[in-house]
């Protein structure tokens, strides 16, 4: 296969090495399917088809000869509005449901009927319950995580004030923004369903009115994102930095290799922790070097985050993964998982394994796990790994070499801590310090998917070693953070050799304070995408000490390879955060002028961010830096 072809689908080298793999075997890929779903309808791109109810689909013709009307009347403004509040609607019931999903294991384990779910971190524990106004004095762990647990379930239903989550986890700035515009959400299923109810046929046909209340659920979604971050904090521990390696390199080929996929750590967690006591049984299969986990999307970075388990791939490359022939066993959660990884089972002894009553793949087999037998689930599905083992082809074997160094593990509490060795009394001053005196221009959280319709990591890289040139901070969570972390960017090497001088100096200075011997890697691995939260903490906390909101900081997020309605929600209140966010594809909207005035312009005027729509990557980054230097010019700097 030329070498460009095999460019305009990914970047990665890895993943590079895979695809011709897959056309000598006949094996099908995520790029072979884009090929064959092109061209891809025109409506549907644009946002302006209609299915809500059974007189359609309808379709507004964009050059304005055809229907300007659905049979209905609603317009293309309308249309684009439901239909982009309902994907809000869809990202903000997937990563809530992920926090109700560990809500329930709380409060369960806390009324002692999980034993293997105990609390791990009970500072962080403490922490949350503190701002979530729990009254601490003389009551035991038990008994503050039940009460957490308690609260926690509540913010899903219809409740009388403001989603604590929501509303406790931002400046009180924009809490009285929020409830100028009527946007403080207060049940988070509530939320979902609203936008449900008012996009059914004949209701809401107000396209503002549709757009307020995608800002809400966005901000049900920010609600739920924190909601997972918090809980799996206590549950399985708050990240601390750690070194891992990332990229189909980390496959061995004389281990059991068992790739933990989808989102939550409820099951993954307990598999790591399982693995470790059933070494001996992998080596006593055959396995010289036992069991090796990996991770693969944000399942993968929850497992790095807290344990070093490094990540095979991400995203769009997950087939790639299985072609390698040494992969034992894939084990899924929930989100972003390809049902076709089920029909490579077919030609690789790959085993798929489901664990989750909502997520099950034709072809694969389930295995459900069950919480109250949470390590005895966990140590069967490490067997059906060993078991698959010995059924590996040898002719298929073989496996990239890649793999980068990274450094994950920066919780907004490591961060914290790492700031602290500079300046133990006042730990943000060294942070702000740097940002006044131009050191650091601002920052720049990357986040998302990559999509099949980009190359694959590109805009991430090159968007990244922009900024970093320019001295802009970077943070990173979900497949973002794995596509830098694949590229070599989470390195104290990387931010010697792409890091601007300013940038260079306060990474330098904070590692070594903090021990590392060497900088603070170029980027900084923030975890899952549900942990996009942990930067918005990180950024209520500098707002905070300014004393300004956090429309007014030079900071600023991308989705440069965008995918999932997760996304789209996350980037919804990224916005309504008061951040200039980019978006490095096309999302489907363009088929109403007024939609797209009111996301990248207008809606500055109510929220203060907005949303930059760019697919270059260098036209991005330029726009990106723009919008700090007006944040900068701003506050006076
Ligand atoms: Ni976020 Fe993480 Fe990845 Fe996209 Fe999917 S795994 S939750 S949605 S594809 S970044
Ligand atoms: Fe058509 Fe209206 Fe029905 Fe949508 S709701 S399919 S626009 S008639």
């Amino acid at each position: 296969m030329d070498k460009e072809k095999l460019s305009r689908m990914s970047a990665d080298p890895a993943v590079q090495a895979m695809i011709p793999k897959a056309k000598e075997e006949g094996v099908e890929t995520i790029w072979d399917r884009l090929e064959k779903q092109q061209p891809t309808c025109g409506f549907g791109d644009l946002g302006v088809c209609c299915r809500n109810c059974m007189q359609g689909p309808c379709r507004i013709d964009p050059f304005k000869q055809g229907a300007q009307r659905g049979v209905c009347g609603a317009d293309a403004d309308t249309i684009v509005a439901r239909n982009l509040i309902r994907a809000i609607a869809g990202g903000t019931a997937a990563h809530s449901g992920h926090a109700k999903h560990l809500a329930h294991i709380l409060y369960k384990s806390a009324k002692g009927e999980l034993k293997d779910y105990p609390v791990k971190d009970v500072d962080k524990l403490n922490a949350v319950a503190s701002r979530l106004g729990v009254d601490l004095e003389g009551k035991s762990v038990q008994e503050i995580a039940l009460e957490v647990g308690r609260l926690a379930l509540e913010e899903f239903s219809e409740k009388d004030g403001p989603n604590l989550w929501a509303a406790t986890n931002v400046t009180q700035g924009r809490v009285d923004t929020y409830l100028k515009l009527g946007v403080v959400p207060g049940g988070i299923d509530s939320a979902i369903s609203d936008i449900m109810h008012r996009t059914h046929y004949g209701c809401d046909a107000d396209p503002i009115n549709l757009m307020l209340a995608g800002v809400k659920c966005a901000l049900a979604d920010f609600a739920g994102c924190h909601m997972g971050t918090d809980l799996s904090d206590i549950l399985f521990g708050t990240p601390q930095p750690v070194v891992s390696e990332a990229n189909m390199g980390v496959l061995k080929e004389k281990a059991v290799n068992i790739a933990l996929h989808g989102h939550n750590p409820a099951l993954s967690d307990i598999i790591v922790q399982v693995s470790r006591e059933m070494q001996e049984e992998a080596k006593a299969a055959g396995a010289e070097k036992g069991i090796n986990l990996v991770g693969i999307c944000c399942t993968g970075n929850e497992v790095l985050m807290r344990h070093g388990v490094p990540s095979a791939t991400h995203s769009i490359s997950q087939e790639m993964a299985v072609l390698t022939g040494v992969l034992d066993a894939i084990v899924v959660d929930y989100q972003c998982i390809l049902p076709s990884l089920a029909n490579l089972q077919e030609c690789y002894h790959t085993r798929l394994i489901t664990t989750m009553p909502n997520t099950k793949i034709s072809g694969a087999e389930h295995m459900e796990i069950s919480e109250e037998n949470a390590k005895d689930c966990a140590k069967d599905i490490i067997r059906a790994g060993i078991e698959a083992y010995g059924k590996r082809n040898p002719n298929k074997i073989s496996i990239p070499e890649e793999k980068s160094e990274v450094v994950a593990g920066f919780s907004t509490e490591a961060i914290i801590g790492a700031l602290k060795a500079v300046d133990s009394e006042d730990p943000l001053k060294p942070l702000i310090d740097n940002i006044v005196n131009g050191n650091i221009q601002g920052v720049c959280l990357f986040a998302g998917c990559n999509n099949a319709r980009v190359p694959q990591d590109f805009n991430f890289v090159t968007v990244a070693k922009e900024l970093a040139k320019n001295n802009v901070l970077i943070l990173a969570t979900g497949c973002g953070a794995g596509s830098l972390a694949r590229h070599g960017l989470m390195t104290s090497q990387a931010t010697l050799d792409y890091a601007g001088d300013g940038l260079k100096a306060v990474l330098t200075a904070v590692g070594e304070a903090a021990g590392l011997k060497g900088p603070l890697p170029l980027i900084l691995h923030m975890g899952s995408c549900v942990d996009n939260s942990r930067a918005v903490d990180v950024a209520v906390a500098v707002a905070n000490k300014l004393g300004v909101d956090l429309d007014k900081l030079p900071v600023v997020a991308s989705a440069p390879e965008a995918t999932a309605e997760k996304a789209i929600s996350i980037g919804t209140w990224s916005v309504a955060g008061g951040l200039p966010t980019h978006v490095g594809v096309i999302p489907p909207v363009m088929g109403s002028a007024l939609v797209v005035d009111v996301l990248t312009d207008k809606i500055k005027g109510l929220l203060g961010g907005y949303f930059i729509v760019e697919t270059d990557p260098y036209k991005a980054a330029e726009k990106l830096l723009e919008a700090i230097k007006e944040r900068r010019k701003g506050l006076g700097l």
